[in-house]
C-alpha cells in the first residue's frame, strides 16, 4: 500500500471526499489546503483574513501562505500522508519537490481525478459552499486549466501519475483508487 499520495483534479472532482475516506481507512495524515485555509478564515487569523477574499473570487491563495502551512504539517508528520488540493501550480509543485527531498519523503503515487465540466458544476452547486456559485465555479475551472493542468505532465514525466474516472458513486470511485494504491 502506497503511503505518500497526492490527489489532483478540477474543483468538485471529489478530491476531498475520496481523500478523507482513504486517509481514514489507511491511517494517513489528510492534508487539505482548502480545509486548512477555511479553518484560518473561521478563526479570523491574519492568514485567514488574507485568504478569505481570494478564495471568494475563486483564485489561488499566495504560494507563500500555502507553502508555510504545508511545510509545518509535513515536518511534524512521521507516518504516511495524503495531500489534497496541493500543489495547484508549478511553483508549488517545485517547492514541494524540494521540501520532500529535504525530508527524505518522496511521493509514491499521484491520483488524477477526471470528470466532465457539467458534472463538476452540478456537484459544486449542490454542495453550496460560499465559493460555490456558478460565476466563481467557472472562474475556478479556468484557474485550474491555466495553472494546475501543467502538473499533469510534471507528474506523468516523473512516472507517478495514474488517472481515475471520477464519475459514479463515492464507493465505486473509492474502489478504483484503492486498487491503484495497492499496485
Ligand atoms: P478546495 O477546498 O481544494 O476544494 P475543491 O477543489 O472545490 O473541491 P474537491 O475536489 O475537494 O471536491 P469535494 O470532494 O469537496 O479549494 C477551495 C479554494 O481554496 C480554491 O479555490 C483556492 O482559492 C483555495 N486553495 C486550496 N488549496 C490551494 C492551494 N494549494 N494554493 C492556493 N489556493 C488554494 O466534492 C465536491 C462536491 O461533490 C461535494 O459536495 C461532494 O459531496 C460531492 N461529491 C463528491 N463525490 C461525489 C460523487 N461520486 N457523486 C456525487 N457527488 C459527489
Amino acid at each position: 500500500m502506497k503511503q505518500r499520495l497526492l490527489f489532483l483534479g478540477p474543483p468538485g472532482a471529489g478530491k476531498g471526499t475520496q481523500a478523507q475516506l482513504l486517509a481514514e481507512s489507511q491511517g494517513l495524515l489528510h492534508l487539505s489546503t482548502g480545509d486548512l485555509l477555511r479553518a484560518e478564515v473561521q478563526v479570523g487569523s491574519e492568514l485567514g483574513r488574507q485568504a478569505e477574499a481570494v478564495m471568494a473570487r475563486g483564485e489561488l491563495v499566495s504560494d507563500e501562505l500555502v507553502l508555510a502551512i504545508v511545510r509545518s504539517r509535513l515536518q511534524q508528520c512521521s507516518g504516511g500522508w495524503l495531500l489534497d488540493g496541493f500543489p495547484r501550480n508549478l511553483s508549488q509543485a517545485e517547492a514541494l519537490d524540494a521540501l520532500l527531498l529535504e525530508l527524505g519523503q518522496p511521493i509514491e503515487l499521484v491520483v488524477l481525478m477526471e470528470l466532465d465540466d457539467a458534472l463538476l458544476i452540478q456537484r459544486l452547486l449542490s454542495r453550496g459552499r460560499s465559493d460555490d456559485n456558478e460565476g466563481v465555479i467557472r472562474h475556478r475551472l479556468t484557474v485550474y486549466r491555466e495553472q494546475t493542468t501543467p502538473l499533469i505532465s510534471h507528474y506523468r514525466d516523473l512516472g507517478l501519475l495514474q488517472a481515475v474516472e471520477a464519475a459514479g458513486t463515492v464507493e465505486e470511485i473509492a474502489a478504483r483508487i484503492t486498487t491503484l494504491t495497492k499496485a
